[in-house]
């Protein structure tokens, strides 16, 4: 705090995992004696960089270019980029600390990364964002590599992003390596990675709901945004019985009592992925309630699967959840509650499945792209399906065992932190004093 007094998202990010690290630290000494902690908040390498680029009318714009290399320790840096005007250090900090433990958690070999720009798409033509893409895309390629640094996208930077990104770094590199992923299939993506994130976070809240004997059948569910996670979320939701009453975009939220079924959301994806619309459009198509400037939260709901951004529930909103009757919230989005719903969530014995552990899906099928480029073969849907479900029920058993509290329940936030750090801290200490 001292370093950085005014990065709060990161101070955030840290604070959670110390508040739940602390005990175990304490029981294992070796790792508080090696400043393993200390060591894993300073990033290994913070680059930053000017992106010029140059809009239709020929006017010259500037934007800052990031990427935080956070930690090597079990694969090379992985981790999205997002393209927001909010970015900055602080939200690409938490973003790559997180990200850490995430990947740890899915068992695969991805050290932690993040970057990204203070660049809006929004109302962008495709020749601009790919002309801001392809100048992104040079000063970033000589920092990454399949070895090195593998990014992908977040918010902002979808598969068109992602195309014109790699087809930069194509050309100046002039090798075709899996440098990213999120590719498109016919070169070099995976089967399953666009459906992945949202998916895993219904995997994962199912899994949670399975130990208190509960299902997704027949109950409602909120969930916010309705970008990429936010669909796929929503159409594993309906496929295992679940009615979706709510959606979000940054405007506001639509409130649909009869459940958004897969006619309609397929009209949600025509109208997001294609148009770039927004949410209100499908309350006056469907004459459903539409909560201008307002987030979902106020709607009952017997689960809900936060899909939009950090800090999307605060205390009072978890509450409202909480006297609403919710039994689960699975985080599909990074750090969407802030500490006062976090602590409200567990204080209230309900089931929570934070980001790192409940939205780790998406960089899992990442990890499982790059083993496929690896190999330069690529699996069916099925069979990349079936191994994203077994890495998901995989993360909610490490958070069981290092989670569960002697009167038995489990506190998915410090199952997730100790499992995903402990991995990290090893692998440190047995390289040295990195
Ligand atoms: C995230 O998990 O938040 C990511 O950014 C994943 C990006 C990736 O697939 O590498």
């Amino acid at each position: 705090k001292t370093k950085d007094p005014l990065q709060y998202e990161f101070h955030q990010a840290v604070e959670e995992v110390v508040e739940s690290l602390s005990d175990f630290l304490l029981k294992n000494p070796r790792y508080l004696h090696s400043k393993i902690l200390e060591r894993m908040v300073e990033p290994e390498r913070i680059i930053q960089f000017r992106v010029p680029w140059a809009d239709d009318q020929g006017n010259i714009h500037i934007n800052r270019g990031y990427r935080i290399e956070m930690n090597s320790a079990i694969g090379p840096y992985k981790g999205g980029l997002r393209f927001h005007p909010t970015v900055n250090q602080s939200i690409l900090k938490f973003l790559a600390f997180e990200q850490v433990l995430k990947n740890s958690l899915t068992s695969l070999p991805m050290g932690g990364g993040k970057g990204g720009s203070d660049f809006d798409p929004k109302n962008k033509s495709d020749s601009e964002v790919m002309r801001f893409c392809q100048s992104f895309m040079t000063e970033l390629a000589r920092h990454i590599g399949q070895y090195t640094d593998v990014p992908a996208g977040d918010i902002g930077v979808g598969g068109r992003e992602i195309g014109y990104l790699f087809g930069q770094y194509k050309r100046l590199r002039n090798e075709f390596t899996g440098v990213l992923t999120g590719k498109g299939v016919e070169w070099g993506g995976s089967l399953i990675r666009p459906e992945a994130t949202g998916y895993g976070t219904v995997y994962f809240a199912k899994e949670m709901l399975e130990t208190i004997g509960e299902s997704f059948e027949n109950k409602v569910v909120a969930i916010s945004g309705s970008g990429n996670v936010a669909q796929f979320a929503a159409e594993k939701v309906i496929e295992l019985g679940g009615k979706v009453v709510t959606l979000s975009d940054s405007s506001g939220s639509i409130y649909d009592p009869d459940g958004i079924d897969r006619k309609k959301l397929d009209f949600i994806m025509e109208l997001k992925n294609i148009h770039r619309g927004r949410i209100r459009e499908y309350a006056d198509k469907f004459g459903v309630s539409y909560l201008d400037k307002q987030r979902p939260w106020s709607i009952k709901c017997d689960i809900a699967l936060p899909c939009a951004t950090e800090n999307e529930i605060n205390g009072e909103e978890a509450k409202t959840l909480v006297e609403n009757g919710c039994i689960a919230v699975a985080e599909g989005a990074n750090m969407p509650s802030t500490m006062d719903a976090v602590h409200h969530f567990l204080n209230s014995k309900i089931l929570f499945g934070p980001g790192k552990a409940a939205n780790a899906g998406g960089v899992a099928v990442s990890g499982l792209e790059m083993t496929q480029n690896s190999m330069r073969l690529a699996w069916s849907r099925e069979e990349v399906d079936n191994k994203l479900h077994s890495i998901m029920k995989n993360i909610h058993q490490m958070c069981v065992k290092y989670g569960t509290e002697s009167n038995g329940f489990v506190n998915y936030v410090k199952g997730a932190n100790i499992g995903g750090f402990v991995k990290v801290a090893n692998s440190m200490m047995a390289q040295g004093l990195v």
